[in-house]
């Protein structure tokens, strides 16, 4: 069975950030804050139909989709950019491709037990985080 992405997902760690960060061309004291913060994750998934939200106290980003259906995506709040994203599934994977004006730019989501993994790319940099799953009272 393809695996529920739903949850929320708390960061415990994150390796390269400040050069994804610095190839999307983000500010020296943008990258500086946000590498101070851990984000959470919220993803409610039903179907093909996805809404991914990275919240923390210094930025929030929602990115709604449909696995297959690429649609124009305004990264406003993070790098600024238009992109024409597609989202799919394969093998217990999430692969987004982001086209526009940054190369190879994109990201992949799968989880491996309680944790949520999370490969962004951008240009020639790949930065790794790693989510935990909050366990939801009962
Ligand atoms: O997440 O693409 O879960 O949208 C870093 C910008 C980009 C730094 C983070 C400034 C990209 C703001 C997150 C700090 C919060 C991302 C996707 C996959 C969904």
């Amino acid at each position: 069975a393809p695996p529920d992405f739903s949850g929320t997902w708390n960061m415990v760690s994150n390796e390269n950030f400040d050069r994804y960060m610095q190839s999307l061309g983000i500010d020296l004291i943008t990258r500086n804050l946000a590498k101070l913060i851990k984000p959470q994750k919220i993803i409610e998934q039903s179907g093909d139909s996805f809404v991914i939200r990275t919240l923390s106290s210094l930025r929030n980003y929602r990115v709604q989709f449909t696995l297959g259906q690429e649609f124009d995506e305004d990264t406003k709040g993070l790098d600024n950019r238009k992109c024409k994203t597609l989202v799919t599934l394969d093998n217990g994977h999430l692969i987004c491709v982001q086209k526009g004006e940054k190369k190879n730019r994109g990201w992949k989501h799968w989880i491996n037990g309680d944790d949520l993994h999370l490969e962004l790319s951008c240009e020639d940099q790949v930065c790794k985080q790693v989510y935990r799953r909050v366990q939801e009272a009962c």
